[in-house]
């Protein structure tokens, strides 16, 4: 089968963004948002999904970062449609992932159906991972799901510290997404196509 890469570009006044994706290589990620808390959970979703992601992504952050957040969310998640797009095998479509981190414990349920639907469950005891915002996560994770098409259930079931929650979440992302993207011999639907 070939590679499922992509590489994918957005620039705009407010942000510039370029993302390598390749879902069939398991080679190190390379994340550099500027924003390290984001960084760091990044790559904790690549690296634990087992797939290759190099994130360049910049923007008006003294602005507030809501932008730069957001905006990689829509990159990432064209990125995953379209080097899903490059093969024409049919993917396994759903994944389901619970990971703890100490205190937490985090789940991703997905169907990779080329419908997007985002439920976000997540009560942070903390408003802020490092210098990070907590709640722009709920950006990035609408951002993805639509522009990747996936319905995305998302939930923090509980935990004491924030950072561990997210990075739980993120963990189980990258868990979730490598087993609904997994290449499958027959097209998981009785309609019997996925607009994925
Ligand atoms: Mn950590």
């Amino acid at each position: 089968m070939e590679q499922r890469k992509a590489e994918v570009e957005r620039k705009t006044k407010e942000t510039d963004i370029k993302i390598v994706l390749n879902i069939d290589s398991s080679e190190k990620p390379v994340i550099n948002t500027s924003l390290p808390f984001f960084d760091h959970i990044l790559y904790s979703m690549a690296f634990h999904g087992g797939f290759y992601l190099n994130i360049q992504a910049s923007g008006d952050i003294e602005v507030d970062p809501h932008h730069l957040v957001e905006d990689t969310g829509l990159v990432l998640g064209d990125a995953f449609k379209a080097a899903a797009a490059v093969s024409e095998k049919a993917i396994a479509r759903f994944g389901h992932f619970i990971i703890p981190m100490d205190d937490s414990l985090s789940e991703v349920t997905i169907d990779a159906c080329g419908r997007p639907y985002l439920v976000y469950r997540a009560e942070y005891p903390q408003e802020r991972a490092g210098n990070f915002d907590i709640f722009l996560l709920k950006e990035f994770l609408k951002a993805f799901s639509d522009r990747a098409g996936l319905n995305l259930h998302a939930e923090c079931r509980y935990g004491e510290n924030s950072h561990h929650m997210a990075e739980a979440l993120f963990k189980a992302m990258g868990k979730a997404l490598a087993e609904a993207y997994r290449p499958f011999d027959m097209v998981l639907s009785t309609k019997g196509f996925l607009n994925k």
